[in-house]
């Protein structure tokens, strides 16, 4: 789908520093002239906070199905592209997503094994051609991305799963990067000042062309 826009994302597992890369990134984005737009998933419209509060609630006496997980995610990201991504691209602005599909393909398809036509399926389905322009996938080891985030509080729903999922979800990832010409990877396991130097390297590159 062709905007005069274009639509970046930034992925990763927790703790992986998507938070101070959007920082970089909208920097870098209006420093070139364009207008920016900040968008996080599941989020981002009024209905779509509200199933994120959902999705990301324990439950407790309720098992929250794989596949109920899954179809919320699609629910939020539906609403999420058709009242904000694609009216603000269309209005030539840029738009910075916090997390977009690759994070249910990861987490749903690699994190709980959901078979991968299912998502296809539901993809093809809510968002049909539209992609990112560029997806910068930020890489951290699941042991220390945890480190990082422990002390912030109560661990939500998702939070909660053990070491094994996010291995799972970073192999997928990983894989999913590879295959996506329009993705790179950023080592996020060296220091802050060596992320940000790639991050600016990459959206400098993206710019150019
Ligand atoms: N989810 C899903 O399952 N399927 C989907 O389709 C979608 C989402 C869209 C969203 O939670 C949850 O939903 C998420 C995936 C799932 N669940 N999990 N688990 P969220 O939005 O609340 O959480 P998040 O996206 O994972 O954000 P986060 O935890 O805040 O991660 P972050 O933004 O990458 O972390 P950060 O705040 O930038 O960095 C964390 C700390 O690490 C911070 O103190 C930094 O100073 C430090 N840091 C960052 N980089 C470094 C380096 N290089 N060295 C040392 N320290 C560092």
């Amino acid at each position: 789908m062709q905007t005069p826009g274009k639509f970046i994302v930034i992925e990763g597992l927790e703790g992986a520093g998507k938070s101070s890369a959007v920082a970089i990134l909208t920097q870098a984005i209006q420093t070139a002239g364009h207008i920016v737009v900040n968008t996080r998933e599941p989020g981002g419209t009024a209905m779509a906070e509200a199933i994120r509060d959902v999705v990301k609630h324990d439950w407790i006496d309720e098992k929250v199905t794989v596949e109920a997980e899954l179809l919320l995610m699609y629910a939020a990201r539906a609403q999420l592209v058709q009242n904000v991504i694609l009216p603000n691209l269309e209005k030539g602005f840029w738009v910075l997503g916090d997390r977009h599909d690759m994070s249910s393909q990861a987490y749903q398809g690699g994190g709980r094994q959901i078979d991968q036509n299912m998502i296809e399926s539901l993809r093809a389905i809510t968002l049909k051609d539209f992609r990112p322009d560029f997806t910068l996938y930020m890489d951290v080891e699941p042991k220390e991305g945890l480190k990082r985030v422990t002390g912030r509080g109560e661990l939500d729903r998702i939070e909660q799963e053990d070491l094994s999922f996010f291995e799972r979800t970073r192999e997928r990832y990983l894989l999913l990067a590879q295959q996506d010409h329009n993705c790179i990877v950023i080592n996020t396991m060296q220091d802050m000042q060596a992320v940000h130097t790639d991050l600016e390297l990459a959206i400098q590159q993206f710019l150019e062309n």
